[in-house]
């Protein structure tokens, strides 16, 4: 997948793009990551990409010349069937799931834009833009983290990206539940020991006491997942004996 980012501040992604898993994909080749500087892009002679807003207020909007020109430059590389799909991020968003991210790492080509302080002019958003996409409901000082929010979740989905042992198998398994707590050595560590079964050897016991604890962690943290979550019988009756337990 090629991920293409319109900012004014493409250094935020400098550490990102080559750090951890993401850093890894992009060096098997998996994934691209291109950063484009829309202040690159001002035909205007001390590079200014921004302005006033007309009708007064506060802030500065991202004129739409340099933020259309940045589209053109990049569309310029694609042929006409593989445009990339356009994200602008945004508090107007589609809210980003799992199930958003799993639809959108199908794609073959993404182009993120973000807006920083200030707004964009809503005609470059109408003219390009194919989906919006917040990360949650609160506001932030510019769309970068979120892109980089959006590229970490789709980027870890992509064939290939995630190592055996980083295995996402396990995590549809569990779908749409907390995960399981976790523990490594020493079995006893200040007095506190790690739960017997998990030394036990019995992966069956061990399977259960997981599922468990997920159902546990998710009914006390977030009861709201379980409208949604894929369960078992058996996770209905384990269930029923953790709200008895209560
Ligand atoms: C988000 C968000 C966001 C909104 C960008 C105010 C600067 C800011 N973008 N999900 N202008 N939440 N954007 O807060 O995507």
């Amino acid at each position: 997948m090629k991920i293409e980012i319109l900012t004014l501040f493409p250094e935020m992604f400098e550490t990102f793009k080559s750090s951890s898993i993401v850093g890894r994909a992009v060096e098997k080749k998996l994934i691209s990551i291109q950063t484009h500087n829309i202040r690159g892009f001002s035909d205007n002679k001390h590079k200014q990409a921004d302005d006033y807003p007309y009708g007064g207020g506060a802030g500065m909007v991202l004129m739409p010349q340099p933020v259309s020109d940045a589209f053109r430059y990049v569309f310029s590389r694609y042929s006409e069937e593989q445009k990339p799909m356009v994200i602008y991020l945004s508090p107007q968003g589609k809210v980003l799931t799992q199930k958003l991210a799993r639809q959108l790492s199908k794609e073959t080509a993404l182009i993120l834009l973000c807006g920083h302080y200030e707004g964009i002019d809503q005609r470059a958003i109408d003219r390009f833009v194919d989906m919006e996409v917040s990360i949650g409901d609160y506001v932030l000082t510019g769309g970068e983290l979120p892109a980089m929010v959006l590229t970490d979740c789709i980027v870890r989905l992509i064939p290939g990206v995630l190592g055996s042992s980083e295995s996402i198998v396990e995590e549809s398994h569990s779908a749409g539940l907390l995960e399981y707590p976790q523990y490594t050595r020493p079995a006893v560590y200040d007095g506190d020991a790690v739960p017997e079964v998990l030394l036990s050897g019995n992966h069956k016991e061990i399977e259960k006491w997981r599922r468990m604890q997920s159902l546990k962690n998710t009914l006390q943290k977030r009861p709201d997942l379980l409208d949604k979550a894929v369960l078992t019988t058996e996770d209905l009756s384990m269930l029923k004996e953790l709200k008895n337990s209560l």
